[in-house]
């Protein structure tokens, strides 16, 4: 079994200071969140920017301020920017920090409800846009999954030549409107991906400590953060983020799997430097 990298979705683009104070908005914000996980042992941060007043954007200006003033202060961290940014943004819109050539990026491969009025749209040619581009710019996509057929719509656009193998998943389970937090449910995405791809699991909320252990046993890797959950444990929020990164670290412990170092992830991934 490989080391267990660990990702930070340290801001996210719903949750807000009124949910939990600690959620970050300005460049020094999130260079703090990004800190506090990257000391704690994760070696992904995957990144959603904000302005200043906490309003989401995915300004390629905005980006590069905050993974300049991130790389100063974690010089090793694997940088991943949303390309999803917040529902309701347009494509161009969401695209943009793909043009800043990060290492890795997201890429989200079906629409999916998002609860209430939400719908966080993705086409199919929304999704061959997007992967192109990546290709284009050498950025690895990690392939961002709500519901078991977006397995299915990131294999045929592999086998089109718009996604590069070995392929990298991210199963999110427990979004209103997407698949579970269940084990059936993760055993279920696990077995549906091609042989030699690597996945990471977001449990949302009260979910993010069960699917991470159950991502550690199975030999997938994990996000914790607040983008999906801003809980410590029941009824105690998170000082910061890399408290949440801190436990995934302990479970990974008592479970006996190492945790990776920024470098170790790259060579588990496959990512270009
Ligand atoms: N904020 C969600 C609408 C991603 O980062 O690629 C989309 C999202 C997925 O967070
Ligand atoms: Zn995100």
């Amino acid at each position: 079994m490989d080391k267990l990298i660990i990702t930070a979705a340290i801001c996210g683009a719903e949750v807000t200071k009124e949910h939990n104070p600690a959620v970050p908005y300005t460049v020094a914000e999130i260079v703090r969140e990004a800190k506090s996980a990257v000391d704690a042992g994760a070696s992904i941060i995957h990144l959603h920017v904000r302005f200043d007043d906490g309003k989401p954007t995915q300004s390629a200006e905005r980006f590069k301020e905050c993974i300049d003033a991130i790389r100063v202060a974690c010089p090793s961290a694997i940088i991943q920017p949303s390309t999803g940014g917040a529902v309701g943004m347009s494509n161009a819109e969401r695209l943009q920090p793909v043009s800043l050539r990060p290492e890795m990026a997201t890429l989200d491969c079906g629409t999916v409800n998002f609860g209430g009025d939400d719908i966080f749209v993705n086409s199919e040619n929304a999704i061959i846009e997007f992967a192109q581009k990546m290709l284009d710019l050498k950025v690895k996509p990690e392939i961002e999954v709500f519901d078991k057929g977006m397995i299915d719509t990131a294999i045929r656009l592999h086998k089109k030549g718009f996604i590069a193998a070995p392929l990298h998943f991210n199963f999110v389970l427990g979004v209103n409107g997407g698949i579970s937090a269940s084990l059936r449910d993760l055993t279920f995405l696990q077995g549906s991906i091609p042989v030699g791809s690597t996945f990471t699991v977001s449990g949302i909320g009260r979910a993010q400590f069960q699917m991470a252990a159950a991502s550690i046993i199975a030999g997938g890797h994990v996000r914790v953060g607040f983008e999906d959950n801003i809980y410590l444990e029941k009824g105690v929020l998170a000082g910061a983020n890399g408290e949440l990164v801190a436990k995934a670290v302990r479970l990974a412990k008592e479970l006996g799997r190492p945790i990776a170092t920024p470098s170790e992830a790259r060579e588990i991934l496959g990512l270009r430097r």
